[in-house]
């Protein structure tokens, strides 16, 4: 019989624990799948986030380690460091990247690290219920901003791709989502070139991807998706923000 569904060997055969309709688990399926086709699963290290994805080394068949809130730039730039030869990327939620790891960020793209980011923008703190994240857009309910994000008191959305691609030292940017198949397979691709740059030792490459978290948002999985093409893309709209070795 034809076999037309196999899990990848980047992933380890258990089941996600993600709430229904969650984005984390299609962005463990992508970079498991690209990680395959690049045949550099016994040299990648990621790095776990705290956050909804914390468990992420009970999903992933290759070396992961887990450091505290908003650090995984700090542990990256170090593994990278001392092992040159690895292949290292951190997983990180928009509150461990764009909230308590901004500095983190940063710094790392500016010294222009060579790892890669994959950074998912859910629009909230997922993991301890629902609370407002800088990515939060305005009018958006939170259990933080229950009346909807106010600019006067909480200023504006973040958009941390667009301020990364201002930085010198960083080489590949681009922001993608996992609303449907086209968008599964532009996450995918921007996956594989930010790790083949890291291979290539072209410096610091970051893919942000929009993914639902229908839990809380407090709607279905179908209204997370509607939502997410409607509102969270006007904010913070697809494409390759930066592409410095591209044509
Ligand atoms: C130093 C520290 N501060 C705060 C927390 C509480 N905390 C755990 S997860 C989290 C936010 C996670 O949100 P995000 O990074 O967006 O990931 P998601 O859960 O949405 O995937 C916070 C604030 C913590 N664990 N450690």
């Amino acid at each position: 019989m034809k076999q037309v569904f196999k899990r990848p060997e980047g992933l380890k055969d258990v089941p996600f624990r993600f709430c229904p309709g969650c984005g984390h688990s299609f962005v463990h399926r992508i970079i498991a799948e690209c990680i395959d086709k690049l045949a550099i699963r016994e040299k990648v290290i990621g790095i776990a986030p705290v956050g909804c994805a914390v468990f992420a080394y009970d999903y992933f068949n290759f070396d992961v380690i887990e450091v505290a809130h908003g650090r995984p730039p700090a542990a990256a730039t170090g593994l990278k460091r001392v092992m040159p030869d690895r292949i290292i990327f951190s997983y990180q939620g928009d509150g461990d990247l764009a909230a308590i790891g901004t500095a983190e960020i940063i710094h790392a793209a500016n010294r222009g690290e060579n790892f890669t980011v994959f950074f998912v923008n859910n629009a909230t703190y997922g993991m301890t219920g629902g609370q407002m994240a800088p990515t939060t857009i305005t009018g958006q309910k939170t259990t933080t901003t229950p009346r909807g994000r106010e600019i006067k008191t909480s200023g504006y959305p973040l958009r941390v791709s667009e301020l990364l691609a201002t930085i010198e030292g960083t080489s590949f940017i681009a922001r993608t989502s996992v609303d449907s198949i086209k968008n599964l397979m532009a996450t995918k691709q921007a996956v594989e070139k930010a790790l083949i740059y890291q291979i290539e030792g072209k410096g610091f490459s970051l893919v942000e991807i929009l993914g639902p978290c229908p839990t809380d948002w407090g709607m279905s999985a179908g209204e997370a998706i509607d939502w997410m093409r409607k509102e969270m893309m006007a904010v913070f709209p697809l494409g390759t923000l930066k592409d410095k070795f591209g044509s």
